[in-house]
């Protein structure tokens, strides 16, 4: 039995301000899903673009479906809106593979133990309700690799890679992150996520 485990870190570019980031995350039995939106521009009208778009991949998701699709139906949800980029990964444990599908600046990768990094690209552009060129990736996921997720508000720091192979917990893992990383002045939204094997009882 496996269970995914994460975290997130998530911060608006000013104090007591909604962030015009949003992200969902949710297991599906095998399948976890991992979602980042940020509105283009900040303040209410990045939030609304980001909210809407979350809501509607929350609203379709399924854990057999493919993330192309959900940009592709989450797309429609941004007519005249001010728009929205997003990445979607849809991490199989049973298949032992991540599929992947993002529009704009948001950043996707896999780490394995032996600190092995490959990344899951996004198409250029942005989302507001009118047609896109999307890619669905695909890549390998061991149990123990590690999925990571941000916005273009994260920069991770130089030692990243050390600090997420090491055999923490992700909640600790995104405190080190954090206490490390130089800070942009941007909404942030970072997740990291394991699937990790339950000892039997
Ligand atoms: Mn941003």
């Amino acid at each position: 039995m496996y269970s995914f485990q994460y975290s997130i870190h998530h911060t608006s570019k000013k104090p007591n301000t909604l962030s015009g980031d949003c992200y969902f995350v949710k297991t599906y039995d095998d399948t976890a899903l991992v979602s980042i939106a940020d509105g283009l521009g900040s303040g209410p009208d990045a939030r609304n673009a980001a909210e809407k778009i979350i809501q509607e991949i929350e609203k379709q998701a399924q854990g057999n479906g493919s993330p192309l699709a959900l940009l592709k139906e989450g797309n429609r949800s941004l007519y005249g809106s001010r728009g929205s980029v997003v990445g979607i990964a849809m991490v199989d444990i049973q298949r032992q593979k991540v599929s992947y599908a993002g529009i704009g600046n948001i950043t996707c990768l896999t780490i394995s133990p032996r600190r092995k990094k490959q990344y899951l690209i996004s198409n250029p552009g942005f989302l507001n309700g009118r047609p896109f060129n999307g890619t669905e990736r695909y890549l390998p996921f061991h149990p123990d690799d590690t999925i990571i997720l941000f916005s273009d508000g994260i920069e991770l720091p130089e030692n990243w890679e050390y600090i997420v192979t090491s055999r923490l917990a992700p909640e600790t893992i995104i405190q080190r992150l954090v206490k490390e990383m130089r800070l942009i002045n941007d909404d942030a939204t970072l997740i990291i996520g394991r699937w990790h094997k339950e000892k039997r009882v």
